[in-house]
């Protein structure tokens, strides 16, 4: 079994939930944030077989989708500022960021 660990962006998680569902995938949805821009994401969680694996990260591939977002970098604290670029800059966003793991062990009690 795995344990397939996918952060999406918050636009893309409730879609994704339902391609799942309705191919019979259970999910755990987390509300987590972005370490580097510091903005929601979701959290996925879904246990399965090894051998579903390929369909799941198929249904991600195709629901999630890659979006440029404007940052603006955060003013130093104490360090060079005529180095600092104090206009927004692009960076591309997902689809998903997807860890599969593997599971020792998995029950209900
Ligand atoms: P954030 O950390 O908020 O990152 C959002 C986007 O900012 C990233 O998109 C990437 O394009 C850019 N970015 C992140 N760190 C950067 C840096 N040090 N310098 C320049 N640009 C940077 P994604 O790569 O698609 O990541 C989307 C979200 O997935 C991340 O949100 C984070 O929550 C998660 N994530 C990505 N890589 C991860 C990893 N190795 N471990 C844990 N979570 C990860």
């Amino acid at each position: 079994m795995k344990l397939i660990v996918a952060v999406v962006q918050d636009k893309d998680a409730i879609k994704l939930i339902e391609a799942l569902m309705v191919r019979g995938y259970r999910t755990t949805k987390l509300a987590s944030t972005g370490g580097f821009l510091k903005e929601g994401n979701t959290t996925l969680l879904a246990g399965v077989d090894d051998s579903q694996v390929s369909e799941v990260m198929g249904i991600i591939r195709k629901t999630c989708k890659s979006r440029e977002q404007l940052v603006t970098p955060l003013t130093p604290v104490g360090g060079p500022v005529d180095s600092y670029v104090p206009y927004p800059v692009e960076v591309v966003v997902g689809g998903a960021t997807v860890f599969v793991l593997s599971v020792d062990k998995f029950e209900k009690v």
